[in-house]
């Protein structure tokens, strides 16, 4: 394999979101959100973790961001948090505007561009106890909270992003009850994908009106969904059923003005009609100026039903987040590794999936919001982390991603999930995401080998030839 160069301007950045890394929970007028809650419910999350120290961004941004320039990363996308800013969804609460604008100074001090993202699931409790994301009147809320953001930031900030994967919350959040808030409620699950998605138009608008000149941008997270019999047409119809409640539900109202008539009709029995209004599709399909992709890996879909499951010791029943596919299941192919989140590694499915955005939507430009894996690295004596799976993940999506953009595709950036080891939602602090490795108890960041080798590639904007530096 050779060096592979990509093209001029190309942004190299790391990702990380509120919840999970800035802990303060209580701090500077910050109110409960779904997370808080969530974490306090037994068998909820892992290890019975929660989100009040995490890795204490919230006091070390001064620190973090020297780290961040240390590696040479040209972009830092973070989210803001609404509980912060609007503390019970209600009025501003400038000490949390402070904060954020404090990180973006800093930021830029260090010739680091600050990418914003509006919404990464911490939505403040009190509106949770109004209905959450299964009431319309939640969309209106997140539209003024954009707004009162986009006022205090704009100036400094190009690049927003409304909401970072609405499938989780929707599904995970409101159907699954695997993620906040809980609740496993199918129709809630589905009122809560439109009024998501009504919330990001509302958003867009609001974000243009404060700041014409403002990117602006969603956040997806979607798989390539491959039958496990091709000559199945009961596979081939769980492939159409999965395709439409993971990407086609989102990308269609975005960007062709309607939903897949399809999953319209497997939807009726939860009365997902009867959220939309003759208005709606206008808002929610506002254009946009780019469009995030968040990759991790592929789904693998049988219409064979597997064995029910137990939860894991200690953890409460979740559900399936698949309304009205719930019998599909994910038989476990050998010819992939797999990460610790059991997560099968296929590089080859970011190429799948941005070609495909390339022939069947609107050209856009494209940004990796997210790609990453999450492994149980080796702490050496002398405290150096050895991480070779990490680096061979990321080089090798990215040189699947590299073959996308020689076919035309337009992808102009990459940010690697995570910057640091952080709270990774249901799975607490067990699952290691980052690039930088820390040490829960003294909070010590140390840049694994994955970051030094990343650090090569931002400032290279090229991927050495792998003998230089991956392990075999
Ligand atoms: C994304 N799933 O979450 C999020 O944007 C990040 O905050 C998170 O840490 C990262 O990916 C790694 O998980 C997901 O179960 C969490 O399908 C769970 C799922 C998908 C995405």
């Amino acid at each position: 394999m050779e060096s592979i160069s990509f093209p001029e301007g190309f942004v190299w950045g790391a990702a990380t979101a509120a919840f999970q890394v800035e802990g303060a929970s209580k701090e500077d007028g910050r109110s409960p959100s779904i997370w808080d809650t969530f974490c306090a419910l037994p068998g909820a999350v892992a290890g019975g973790d929660n989100g009040d120290v995490a890795v204490d961004h919230y006091h070390r941004v001064e620190q973090d961001v020297a780290m961040m320039a240390d590696l040479g990363l040209g972009a830092y996308r973070f989210s803001t948090a609404w509980p912060r800013i609007r503390p019970d969804g209600g009025e501003p609460n400038q000490a949390g505007l402070d904060f954020y604008s404090r990180l973006v100074d800093t930021l830029l001090e260090r010739g680091i561009d600050p990418w914003v993202t509006l919404y990464h699931w911490d939505l403040p409790q009190a509106l949770e106890d109004a209905g959450g994301w299964a009431n319309r009147d939640t969309a209106h809320r997140f539209a003024d909270y954009a707004a009162t953001v986009v006022e205090a930031l704009g100036d400094r900030v190009s690049n927003w992003t409304t909401l970072n994967e609405p499938w989780c919350s929707a599904f995970l959040g409101y159907a699954g009850g695997i993620h906040a808030p809980g609740r496993q409620e199918p129709a809630a699950a589905v009122a809560a994908v439109h009024h998501l998605l009504l919330g990001h138009g509302l958003a867009t608008a609001a974000i243009r009106s404060a700041k014409p000149e403002a990117k602006v941008g969603i956040t997806l997270n979607m798989y390539p969904i491959i039958p496990a019999d091709p000559s199945s047409e009961a596979d081939l119809d769980a492939v159409r059923r999965l395709d439409g409640l993971q990407n086609r539900i989102f990308l269609d109202p975005l960007f062709k003005g309607e939903y897949p008539a399809d999953i319209v009709a497997d939807l009726a029995p939860y009365g997902f009609a009867d959220h939309i209004k003759p208005e709606d599709l206008a808002i929610i399909s506002a254009p946009l100026d780019q469009l995030g992709v968040n990759y991790y890996t592929e789904h693998f879909v049988s219409s064979e039903p597997a064995a029910p499951s137990e939860p894991k010791p200690g953890r409460r029943a979740t559900g399936s987040p698949w309304v009205g596919a719930e019998h599909v299941s994910f038989p476990v192919r050998d010819d992939a590794t797999r990460t610790d989140m059991e997560w099968e590694v296929r590089p080859r499915g970011i190429y799948q999936l941005l070609t495909r955005l390339h022939e069947e939507y609107p050209r856009l430009p494209i940004y990796i919001t997210e790609n990453g894996a999450a492994y149980r690295d080796a702490v050496s004596d002398d405290g150096s982390v050895n991480d070779p799976e990490r680096l061979a993940y990321i080089d090798s999506h990215l040189r699947a991603a590299h073959d996308a953009i020689t076919e035309g595709v337009d992808l102009r950036g990459y940010f690697a999930w995570s910057l640091m080891d952080n709270f990774e939602w249901a799975e607490g602090y067990a699952k290691r995401f980052g690039i930088v490795h820390v040490d829960y108890g003294t909070q010590v960041r140390t840049p694994k080998m994955s970051a030094m080798w990343y650090s090569e590639v931002a400032r290279g904007n090229a991927l050495p030839a792998p003998s230089a530096t991956a392990a075999p």
